[in-house]
């Protein structure tokens, strides 16, 4: 055996952390994962998901080499092809496509498999050079930046350690402890020091554990408990008048609005005791740097953007975004440290093509666009013939779970999917390609979760014929006869390019951190002093005249004609459907179930652990109930993202998730869907 040595790698997933790993490896083997200790803001630990990832890299279950279906659509059924096969029947069977129906009718599906900089973003480049329909990509969190965007602009959040200063938290709809473990880890620490906690959820999540006081309330009603604490605040001249005078604008419009959101009214809304919205809203006045730990979960639902805004005002009435741990941990974009332009290339684009919304994905495979309410259908003209699938898992990820499955039995779609294992979506492909791992590329480092930024290089040479997101698109290209020195140039060659380029927040590194940086070293991006305000006009905004809405105000989620409302949301074990490979966690987590409270299953002569069918217009699930008191009546949660077969009836709770949009942002509203549920003899 040749040498072993650690070299240092980050973890590759979508999730905030972006951990420093290192790997012990002797370049064609990974033996052993650790923490990197010298990782400035992960140091010393990482979650069990990845304290494995050597089993994720060598798994046998890893696709290695391209692949062809030989069977019905969907059986899994394929024979080994090789590259040169494989790429000449994409590229053939695309230049039909382009010629008969045009280029639009190719679609691109993917969102954030591999969260790293050119895995994630090098198709973009290549999709429109070919001139493919463009994807909307709003899955995750989209209402939420335009939420935020609306307020405070590209205004940033606080780093995880920065919480050190933080005198109050609040966990608003975020599953923390699966989430991220390093901010769960700053909490722990904060509450020894007497840090009061607060988590505002729809359930007893994991997270409530973090927390002194956990408010439930009904999901999508948010924005009253946030108007109210607002309209608190203002009442107990808890506002920092001389930051509102400084820093923002539109307050002698705003305020007023707000003595209508009375803490009674907003009880009536959200099921609160009017008095502990006081006190809630008193605490949070009278803290001198509170931080809002901002999840996604209230942002998913056809209130969402809105929701976001009316949370977002808090901080700046009271001035938190000027002091050192408070503000909000939120809005944090390492990414701003590189071009991502260089990578995407959207000068490749020579003619507008139109864009297709991600979570309409299977409406755009019956061949129809949606409106955002999903109630209006257009036929799309041309109709999608192709479509290439990277970095996702749609089958399982994506609503209207029933619509996706069918779109992709078309007999006349050509499916490609680039892919590390034969997922639910793989199975219906006409040609797979073998994807590479974390371990087997370069790439660049740009967490959401944090301000330090990273280079990683291979640690071993890719499996088998794996190939990497950024050699498979260059390989493509090839195949379609595309000239441009960009797909030429190699991997590591297209992260030098990135890193070369000037770049305003990079050029405050020192000649050590440059160099740092240089040897695949994790180097904190050198931030400016709070308040660090970044909208048009220095100011952030309570009003804005350009929008629907001029000041934030609370509207309603969609919701639904079904008794209970269904909430989905993150499992300890999984990150969506990524590690369901992985059977030491899949069988942690253990199997599918709702969560119900007992109220409500007793109606429905429902007992813990039975098996229970679940339904709304979309769908019909068979799965097993659990009963407690850690759901609110009329609520019920599904967490983590299962495989078709860990399933009672081959369909999951994305069966039942519906394909609207939020209110702003052309975003998902996963969390904001309604559904009966009846025992099952
Ligand atoms: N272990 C693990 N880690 C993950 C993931 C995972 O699946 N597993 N997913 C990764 C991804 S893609 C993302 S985007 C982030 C997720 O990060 P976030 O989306 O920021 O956080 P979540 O914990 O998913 O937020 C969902 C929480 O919001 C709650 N929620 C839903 N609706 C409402 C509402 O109306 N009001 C309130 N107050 N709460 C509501 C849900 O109950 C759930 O607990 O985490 C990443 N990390
Ligand atoms: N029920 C339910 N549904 C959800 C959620 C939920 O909490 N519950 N969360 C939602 C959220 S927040 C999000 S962001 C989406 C996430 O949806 P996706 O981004 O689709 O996430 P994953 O399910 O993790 O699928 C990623 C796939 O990419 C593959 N992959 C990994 N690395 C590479 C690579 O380098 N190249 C290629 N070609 N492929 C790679 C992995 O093997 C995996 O199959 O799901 C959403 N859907
Ligand atoms: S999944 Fe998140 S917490 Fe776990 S190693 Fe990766 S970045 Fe860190
Ligand atoms: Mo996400």
């Amino acid at each position: 055996m040749s040498c072993l040595e650690w070299k240092k790698s980050a973890c590759p997933y979508d999730c905030p952390d972006a951990c420093g790993l290192l790997m012990e490896t002797d370049g064609k083997k990974v033996y052993h994962i650790r923490p990197d200790k010298e990782h400035p803001e992960t140091c010393g630990f990482i979650c069990r998901k990845m304290t494995h990832y050597e089993r994720t890299i060598h798994h046998p279950g890893r696709i290695l080499t391209p692949l062809k279906r030989t069977g019905a659509k969907g059986s899994g059924q394929f024979e080994p092809i090789s590259w040169d096969v494989a790429l000449k029947e994409i590229s053939k069977k695309w230049k039909m496509i382009i010629e008969t129906y045009g280029s639009e009718a190719i679609m691109p599906y993917s969102y954030a498999g591999a969260e790293h900089l050119v895995s994630n973003k090098c198709g973009e480049a290549f999709f429109n050079r070919l001139g493919a329909s463009a994807l909307e990509r709003t899955i995750c969190s989209i209402a939420k930046a335009v939420g935020y965007q609306q307020i405070i602009g590209g205004t940033r959040g606080i780093n995880p350690q920065e919480m050190r200063f933080s005198d109050l938290i609040i966990i608003w709809g975020a599953n923390v402890n699966a989430i991220s473990v390093h901010l769960q880890s700053q909490i722990v620490k904060a509450k020894k020091r007497g840090v009061p906690v607060i988590l505002i959820e729809t359930y007893k999540s994991p997270a409530h554990r973090l927390a002194d006081k956990t408010f439930l309330l009904p999901p999508g009603t948010d924005g009253a408990l946030a108007l109210a604490m607002a309209h608190v605040l203002k009442k107990a001249h808890l506002t920092d008048k001389t930051f509102i005078r400084k820093y923002t604008s539109g307050s002698r419009e705003f305020f007023p609005e707000l003595r209508k959101y009375t803490p009674e009214w907003a009880a009536s809304v959200t099921k609160l005791r009017a008095e502990d919205i006081i006190s809630l809203a008193e605490l949070y006045g009278k803290a001198k740097a509170p931080v809002i730990v901002f999840g996604s979960g209230m942002s998913r639902h056809g209130n969402g953007a809105m929701t976001t805004r009316c949370i977002t005002v808090l901080p700046a009435m009271v001035g938190a975004f000027a002091k050192p741990g408070g503000g909000i941990w939120g809005n944090i974009n390492s990414g701003m440290a590189f071009d991502t332009d260089i990578v995407r290339r959207p000068d490749f684009l020579k003619h507008p093509v139109r864009t297709l919304n991600m979570n309409q994905f299977g409406s755009a495979l019956a061949g129809f666009g949606l409106s955002e309410d999903g109630l209006t259908k257009t036929p799309l003209e041309p109709p999608i013939k192709s479509v290439y699938i990277y970095n996702s898992n749609p089958v399982d990820i994506a609503p209207a779970q029933t619509q996706v499955i069918r779109g992709l039995m078309r007999e006349d779609l050509f499916t490609v999917v680039h892919e590390r294992f034969m997922t639910d979506t793989a199975k219906y492909a006409d040609i797979i390609l073998p994807a590479d791992t974390s371990a087997e590329h370069w790439d660049i480092v740009k967490p959401y979760g944090h301000f330090t930024v990273q280079k990683i290089a291979p640690a071993i040479a890719p499996l088998g014929e794996a190939r990497s997101n950024w050699n498979t698109f260059c390989a493509l290209a090839q195949a379609m006869g595309f000239e441009e020195d960009y797909f030429k140039m190699s991997e590591e060659e297209i992260c030098n390019a990135v890193i070369d380029a000037y770049n305003e927040v990079r050029s405050r590194w020192t000649a050590k951190e440059k160099a740092d940086f240089d040897a695949g070293k994790a180097v904190s991006l050198r931030l400016k002093h709070l308040p660090d305000i970044k909208t048009s006009d220095g100011k952030i905004h309570f009003k804005d005249d350009s929008l629907q809405y001029p000041m934030p105000k609370y509207i309603e989620n969609y919701g639904g004609k079904y008794p209970l409302k269904l909430v989905v949301g993150p499992s300890l074990y999984s990150l969506n459907s990524t590690f369901n490979e992985r059977s030491d966690l899949v069988d942690e987590r253990g199997r599918l179930t709702l969560k119900m409270n007992t109220e409500d299953a007793n109606a429905r002569g429902i007992a813990d652990g039975n098996i229970v069918e679940a339904y709304n217009d979309l769908a019909r699930i068979e799965i097993f109930a659990e009963v407690s008191e850690d759901v609110l009546p009329g609520t019920v949660v599904a967490e983590g993202v299962y495989k078709l077969d860990q399933s009672l009836n081959e369909l999951t709770v994305n069966a039942l998730l519906s394909e609207r949009l939020t209110d702003a942002g052309r975003a998902s509203t996963l969390c904001d869907n309604t559904i009966e549920i009846a025992k099952l003899e």
